[in-house]
This record gives C-alpha cells, structure tokens and sequence, in this order.
C-alpha cells in the first residue's frame, strides 16, 4: 500500500523558501521533499545477532536497486569518541578519546549504560535523516535501510545487559524513561514500517566473528551469543518481548536463513533479492 500514514506531519511539513526573483519581488516554493513523495519512503531495519553477517547483506542491498538506500551502522563512531562537539572545541580538531566498543566488553559493568546511551543517540540521529532526493524523486518502491535500529537497542541489547546485571535497575528504569519519551516525541519519524531478521544459530555467528576478527570483540564468548540470539527470537519470532509501541508491535517480519552463503553463492543472493522486493512491494 503506497498510502502514506496522515500523521507523519512533522517531517512531511514542506519547507517554505524565500528567495529574491528578478522583479524583486521574494519567490516562495516548496522544496522538492513534498509530503507525497516522503510519505512513501519506507523505513525498514537489518536486524540480528553479531556479526550474522548484517553489513555484508546491506552492502548486496546497496548494489541490488537503486530505489533502496542503506544506512550503515556507525560503528566506527562507537570506536572513536571524539573530544566533545567542533562548536565546543572552537574549530580546534577533534582527537580521539576513547573507544567505547573496547571499554564496554572489557568492563561490562561499569560501560554497558554508557554504552547504551551513546549507541542509541547515534542510532536516532540515523533514523531521523530524512531519505536522500534521489528516494524522494524515484517513481519505484523507494526503501531506506537501517542496520539496526533504536528498537534493537533497547529490546535486544540495553534488556540483556539488564538482564546480565550489566545495567542495573535504577540505570534500566533511567534508559526506558529517556528511550520511551524520545520514542514518543519524534513519532512517526523513526517508525519502522518493515524488519529483516537475518537469523543463525549462535553457533555460525561465532564462526563468522572469529573470521571477521574485529579486535574489541576478541574476547566475546559464545553464551554471549546465546544471550542476544534468544532476545531476537523472543522479540521477533515468538513475540513475547513487551513491547511499549503500537506500531512497532505489528511490524511485519522477513526472515531469512541468514547462515546461507549469500556471500558467495549468486543463487542464494538472487533469492534473497527476490524475497526481498516482495516484502518492500508489500509493505
Ligand atoms: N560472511 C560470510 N558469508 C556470508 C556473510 C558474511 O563469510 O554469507 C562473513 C563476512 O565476510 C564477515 C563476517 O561474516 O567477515 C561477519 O559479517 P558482517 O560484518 O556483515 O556481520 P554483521 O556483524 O554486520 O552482522
Ligand atoms: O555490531 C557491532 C558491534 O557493536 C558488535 O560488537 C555488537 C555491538 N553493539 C551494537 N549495538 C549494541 C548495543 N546497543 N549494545 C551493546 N553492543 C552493541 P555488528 O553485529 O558487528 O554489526
Ligand atoms: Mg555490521
């Protein structure tokens, strides 16, 4: 259905220009995001567990159609936390302070809410980037996807680091305050209306996580592994995660069989593709 919700106002408002016009008069137009054309973005996340193989199946997306955009996860941001903002720092250049990534699985307990706090903020500003002019002007299904979501950060990370007695009850009574609120006033803004769950067993995304090698996760154990692929199937199969948003509670679901080759096999790709496009075409 490409009829778009009424109530995405607050991003939908086109944005009144005024320009001088040759008879000096000042020109008023709207800009190109009319309302139309970004209502029918839609807004889907690349959800599960570590290294499952998440970044490689959003790259295949990229190169698969141009009416989908993929935002990647901010990784790199996690790993190098810069000396507070450039208009603190009076135009002096940002150093790097600290990995965050590192600090977090070597200290769980003194990082994890931190942790959480940093991931999530980076996680919204994603989600509130508004769809790039070429996914406005597309005359197909245009689809911006996330790696990950605000939603995969609270209801699979932020509640197993509570449950692991790594966030304790007072921080976990602080997170879902602060999270439910942001959730509440941007709205319709970081609505998801689809979700991907690339599913494996934890076994085949250890395999994959020591193939990767990504040196702040050396020391990730397989139960850890156990823990969050439990949370995915509690949240996005069984369904049995308490869930504090209407919408996102009736989200629909493709799952994949995320320990397939999609790397390396075309015929695996080609089906994920196809799968793919029905889900987006049905959303
Ligand atoms: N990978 C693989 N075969 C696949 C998909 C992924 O060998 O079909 C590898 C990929 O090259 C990488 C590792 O699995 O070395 C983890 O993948 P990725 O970083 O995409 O996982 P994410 O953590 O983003 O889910
Ligand atoms: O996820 C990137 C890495 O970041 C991986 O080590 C998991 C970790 N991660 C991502 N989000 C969170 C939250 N919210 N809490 C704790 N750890 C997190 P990858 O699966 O490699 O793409
Ligand atoms: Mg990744």
């Amino acid at each position: 259905n490409s009829v778009a919700p009424p109530q995405r106002t607050n991003t939908m408002m086109p944005t009144l220009n005024v320009t001088g016009s040759s008879d000096s008069h000042p020109r008023f137009f709207l800009s190109s995001s009319s309302p139309k054309s970004e209502f029918r973005v839609k807004r889907v996340s690349i959800e599960g567990n570590i290294a499952v193989g998440k970044s490689t199946f959003a790259k295949l997306l990229q190169t698969a159609c141009s009416d989908w955009e993929v935002v990647a996860e901010p990784v790199s941001k996690w790993q190098n936390i810069k000396s507070g903002s450039s208009k603190e720092t009076h135009g002096s250049p940002q150093t790097t302070v600290s990995n965050l990534l590192q600090m977090m699985y070597k200290d769980p307990q003194r990082w994890s809410y931190t942790f959480q706090t940093f991931s999530c903020m980076s996680r919204f500003r994603t989600q509130l980037q508004p769809p790039p002019p070429h996914l406005l002007n597309s005359e197909g299904t245009p689809v911006q996807v996330y790696e990950r979501s605000i939603y995969s950060d609270r209801y699979i990370f932020a509640l197993n680091m509570f449950e692991l007695g790594c966030i304790n009850d007072t921080e976990w009574a602080v997170y879902q305050d602060w999270h439910s609120l942001l959730v509440e006033q941007f709205g319709h803004q970081v609505e998801l209306e689809g979700i991907i769950y690339l599913r494996a067993s934890p076994e085949k995304c250890m395999e994959r996580l020591k193939f990767r090698g990504r040196s702040e996760e050396k020391e990730v154990e397989l139960d850890y592994l156990k823990k969050l692929h439990i949370q995915h199937e509690k949240w996005l199969v069984e369904k049995s995660t308490e869930i504090h948003f209407e919408k996102l509670k009736n989200v629909p679901v493709l799952q994949l069989d995320g320990s397939a080759e999609f790397l390396t096999d075309p015929e695996v790709r080609k089906q994920f593709i196809s799968q793919v496009k029905s889900f987006f075409n049905a959303l």
